[in-house]
């Protein structure tokens, strides 16, 4: 018998139009208004980045094809989809509350973001709970991906790619720069949290797998909070990096997203970009996850593996 699962898929959502910034800054500011200042400049990184992100209509997309690859994947369950935004509508909550609604009864939880930290996927994970609990429904989640092997191959090939385009003769002057979004340092050290590890041993496995010679960790994205954030900033480091080495060029991998979003068209795609034009250096970034079907795989081996 054909048993039906929720798949509740997580992400950070986005605003659908221009008026809904300043909720939805004030959202991820927990609750408390920006200033008119602080709104004026995110507007001005969206409109920066054409008006609006394309986070929206990716995050969709990436639900649906992990919603057909489960579905072709297990022959004894039908998964049914719920989309659980952690800043905009639909809301986690919402999400989980549909389940019930739909007399789902167990869900299997997925985050679109590769790596565990108890501030960004485990919170997730603990919204979906705690409306789940009230519900009695059942939840499988799944806590991260980075070192599942397609995740791994796929960007192992990008890199090679983008390799190719660089000549041979300045690949001994090329480094690849593996980041992830920035999270306040404090937080992270006083409760152990793996983040940065997982994005350390992130960036060894595809400095072992690919063919690239030189690698660096950096941090990217952070928040304008007076305390320290985990560093260093890949901007900065673009450019000690410069200082000891004298790169020509640098790649950037941001492996803790998975798709094209402000934080990428505008962090790296115009930050690191304004720093390697100073230098003289010539930036690369290679494509996204996006719903290529070796990142989509990843999360499925992964949800195989726990369900
Ligand atoms: O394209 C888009 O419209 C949205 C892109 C976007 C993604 C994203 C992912 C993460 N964030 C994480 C943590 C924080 C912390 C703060 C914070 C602030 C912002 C602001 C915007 C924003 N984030 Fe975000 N984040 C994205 C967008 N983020 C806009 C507000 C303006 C600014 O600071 O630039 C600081 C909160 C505070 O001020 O107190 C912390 C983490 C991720 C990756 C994991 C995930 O996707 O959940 C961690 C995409």
């Amino acid at each position: 018998m054909v048993k039906t699962v929720g798949l509740l898929v997580m992400a950070y959502g986005t605003p659908y139009k221009e008026s809904d910034i300043e909720d939805y800054y004030t959202d991820i500011r927990h609750g408390k208004r920006p200033t008119d200042a602080e709104l004026q400049d995110l507007k001005d990184r969206y409109e920066f980045i054409g008006g609006l992100s394309p986070l929206a209509g990716t995050t969709d997309r990436q639900a649906e094809s992990l919603l057909d690859a489960l579905n072709d994947t297990y022959n004894d369950v039908e998964f049914k989809l719920y989309l659980g935004l952690k800043h905009i509508t639909p809301y986690i909550e919402e999400g989980v509350k549909q389940m019930h609604e739909d007399g789902i009864e167990e869900a299997v939880t997925v985050v679109l973001a590769p790596h565990f930290s108890n501030f960004s996927v485990g919170s997730y994970n603990k919204r979906a709970k705690e409306e789940a609990d009230k519900y009695g429904i059942t939840l499988t989640h799944v806590e991260h991906y980075y070192h599942q092997e397609k995740f791994i191959q796929y960007w192992t090939q990008k890199i090679n790619d983008t390799l190719n385009d660089i000549p041979e003769s300045e690949h001994d002057e090329t480094v690849l720069v593996v980041s992830a979004h920035s999270l306040p340092k404090g937080m992270i050290e006083k409760s152990n949290d793996p983040y940065p590890n997982e994005l350390h041993e992130t960036a060894k496995i595809l400095s072992a797998q690919s063919n690239i010679k030189h690698v660096a960790e950096g941090w990217q994205s952070e928040g304008n909070t007076g305390t320290p954030w985990l560093g260093p900033d890949v901007q900065d480091l673009t450019r000690e990096l410069f200082k000891e080495y004298g790169y020509k060029n640098f790649i950037y991998t941001p492996v803790g997203f998975v798709c094209e979003h402000l934080e990428v068209l505008y962090d790296n795609d115009y930050e690191c970009k304004v720093v390697c034009d100073e230098i003289g250096a010539n930036y690369y970034r290679p494509a996204m996850p996006d719903t290529d079907p070796l990142f989509i795989g990843a999360i499925v081996d992964e949800i195989k593996k726990l369900f």
